[in-house]
């Protein structure tokens, strides 16, 4: 059960959607990025009609499988207990962990998104599994994302509960390595590896930095 150990599995957090990745699909770039090392997959698509998340997530699910990492579903808790997938990750505004957790069981992941120290402690008080904290760096893969919030409120949680965490938002090569330094136990990534032309190896990469930091 993955639940258990699940430090183990944040290090290199690939968060993905269903887009058409140049002339590879999500599955191309998913199987190359396993292959790289990465440690836990969360499929975020929030366009593709729900048939089609169906179809494409129970490839996606085993193909993780396959390699032994965790399947997370972004805020769809109806298709995380259709696919088995292994958790759901859910932001402020989503169904509540503490409901999540009524529907998927003891067994299954829950990860909270957080920006601020209140944002902080409400997940807190949905008991997650794990903490997404963002965004640390400017993205422009999250449109509605807000401000970079940098490193510091990683590092206020980190004081403040033992609670398992990674740092999500602009976070690549060059500024990982800070991200955990400041108390998270992984970096989650969605173009650091998507929308790099070798997808195996930018996730290489990423765990080096991530392990040694
Ligand atoms: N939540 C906060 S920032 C973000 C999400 C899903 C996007 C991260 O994407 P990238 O490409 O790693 O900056
Ligand atoms: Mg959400």
């Amino acid at each position: 059960m993955y639940r258990e150990s699940i430090v183990n599995h944040l290090p290199v957090y690939l968060v993905m959607g269903l887009d058409n990745y140049g002339n590879r699909t999500a599955l191309d770039i998913a199987r190359e990025a396993l292959e790289g090392g990465v440690t836990i997959f969360q499929l975020r698509e929030k366009k593709a009609p729900l048939k089609q998340v169906l179809e494409q997530g129970v490839l996606l699910r085993d193909l993780c499988r396959q390699y032994g990492v965790p399947f997370l579903v972004n805020d769809r808790v109806d298709v995380a207990i259709l696919l088995d997938a292994d958790g759901v990750h859910v932001g402020q505004d989503d169904i509540p962990g503490q409901e999540v957790r009524k529907l998927l069981g003891d067994n299954k992941i829950i990860g909270i998104s957080a920006g601020s120290m209140e944002e902080a402690e409400w997940a807190m008080s949905q008991s997650p599994d794990y903490l997404g904290i963002g965004p640390v760096y400017a993205t422009s893969t999250k449109q509605d994302a807000g401000d970079a919030i940098g490193t510091t409120l990683i590092r206020e949680i980190a004081n403040r509960w033992p609670v398992p965490m990674v740092g999500i938002g602009g976070i690549q090569d060059n500024n990982a390595a800070s991200v955990i330094q400041a108390g998270a136990h992984g970096v989650a990534v969605v173009s650091a590896i998507t929308k790099n032309s070798k997808p195996e190896d930018a996730t290489a990469r990423l765990k080096q930095i991530v392990l040694q930091s």
